[in-house]
């Protein structure tokens, strides 16, 4: 990288208007087949298993072409050739749709001042969560930063539940004691604010996992700020030596707090990062390249052939949290170039042109996915904040104790 590009901003931004990634998929390979191949029956069954399974139908299917897949240390990777049925691709589209219009709906709720605090939003990222649960098994389990709203949905979390935590309210995911940063579902474990933290604990749940022979792995997400952090060479290294199912994701949104990848980070191959860790970089805008990609990656893992490092090509629409208006470190323009490319409108259109559904059909889809939102806010808002009493439950296993000599409740009066 010349001194150039590292050090003038403006360079950067061209270089990487220049140079970004993000292909669309090309118009789909229209061999449709009506049939019911162990393939569908298994779709079947995975999407039943589904959180949010919103009662799609279709067994028929259709081929698509990703973008190829950028490989280290694999010999050979996923298939760029891929099926996915209606039903599939409909429930996925419900999902990234609801995503999407929960953040866009909590950035109001902030500047309402009905969310305080920090919030970190994950529009234009959906893909990468949604490709990714639509391949593992809900039993697997998933560790990520404070950007965990799309994951806290995906997870089993209700959209009551996420925004009711969002607005401190009882009836919140974490009882309205953790915000944004701290939610938590069945084999989800955040949600961790400290940048890079979450990284050596999913090692360890991954060797949990290992240790107990279970048929698991932990799928563990940061960011490409994080990447650069002590603790995640530190974890990949024994993840590598003990053969961990450690399923690292670094999701390069191209920034971390206001500073650009390009200004912080000497290897930009987030990929080729894991040294003996085998690692994959998938076009992170792509769903279907996403799923693809993670359902062979389990499988080798599944196999006993330890971790693996997947790097994913995405980009992050708002600002860093909500308090960054995210357009002093980048311009208008590139962030309306991703927004034309648009990972939700890429499905929309993907299954169009297929003719796996019509423009009213998903219409429908929008419709309900609005009620769904509306309904979180308004029982959110109508909800109560915790209890004072309720500070410190869940946070110690026994009580009563004391916090640094004091008692939960005790009243003060200075005189
Ligand atoms: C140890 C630590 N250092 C600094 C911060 C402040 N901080 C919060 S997020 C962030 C940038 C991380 O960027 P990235 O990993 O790319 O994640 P993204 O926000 O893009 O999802 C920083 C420096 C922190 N929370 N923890
Ligand atoms: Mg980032």
């Amino acid at each position: 990288m010349s001194v150039l590009t590292r050090f003038l901003p403006a360079a950067n931004t061209l270089l990487r208007l220049c140079t970004m990634s993000f292909t669309r998929r090309p118009t789909p390979f229209l061999r449709k087949r009506f049939h019911t191949s162990s393939l569908v029956t298994q779709a079947k069954a995975s999407i039943q298993e589904h959180p949010h399974y919103s009662g799609y139908t279709g067994d028929e299917t259709v081929s698509f072409t990703t973008p190829r897949y950028d490989l280290y240390r694999f010999e050979e990777g996923p298939s760029t050739d891929v099926v996915i049925s209606r039903a599939e691709f409909l429930q996925i589209y419900d999902d990234m749709l609801t995503i999407r219009t929960m953040e866009e709906r909590c950035a109001m709720l902030y500047m309402d001042r009905k969310i305080r605090g920090f919030c970190h939003l994950y529009s234009g990222q959906e893909a990468g969560c949604v490709g990714l649960e639509s391949s593992i098994r809900r039993d697997d389990s998933v560790i990520t930063a404070y950007r965990a709203h799309g994951w806290s949905y995906t997870r089993g979390i209700s959209v009551k539940g996420i925004i009711a935590e969002l607005c401190g309210r009882a009836t919140g995911c974490t009882k309205g004691k953790g915000g944004s940063m701290h939610m938590y579902a069945k084999n989800f474990y955040g949600g961790n604010g400290i940048v890079g933290a979450q990284i050596p604990i999913g090692a360890g749940i991954a060797f949990a996992h290992m240790y107990n022979k279970e048929d698991r792995i932990c799928v563990t997400l940061y960011g490409d700020g994080a990447a650069n952090q002590g603790q995640l060479f530190e974890a990949m290294n024994m993840a590598s030596l003990w053969n961990l199912p450690c399923l690292f994701v670094c999701e390069n949104n191209k920034y971390g707090m206001g500073t650009s990848v390009e200004r912080a980070s000497a290897n930009l191959d987030f990929y080729t990062r894991g040294d003996t860790i085998p690692g994959i970089r998938v076009d992170g805008l792509d769903v279907l390249a996403v799923r693809e990609a993670t359902k062979w990656i389990a499988e080798y893992m599944r196999a006993g052939n330890g971790p693996v490092l997947m790097e994913l090509n995405t980009y992050r629409y708002r600002g860093h949290s909500m308090t960054d208006p995210g357009t002093t470190y980048r311009s208008k323009e590139e962030i309306q170039k991703v927004r034309e490319i648009d990972c939700v409108r890429m499905v929309k259109e993907s299954i169009i042109n297929s003719n796996l559904a019509t423009e009213s059909e998903l219409k429908q889809i929008d419709k309900k996915v609005k009620k769904v939102i509306q309904e979180a806010v308004e029982f959110s808002l109508a909800s109560p904040e915790p209890n004072l009493n309720e500070v410190y439950t869940h946070v110690y296993s026994t009580l009563p104790y004391t916090v640094r000599g004091r008692e939960p409740g005790e009243e003060y009066v200075v005189s």
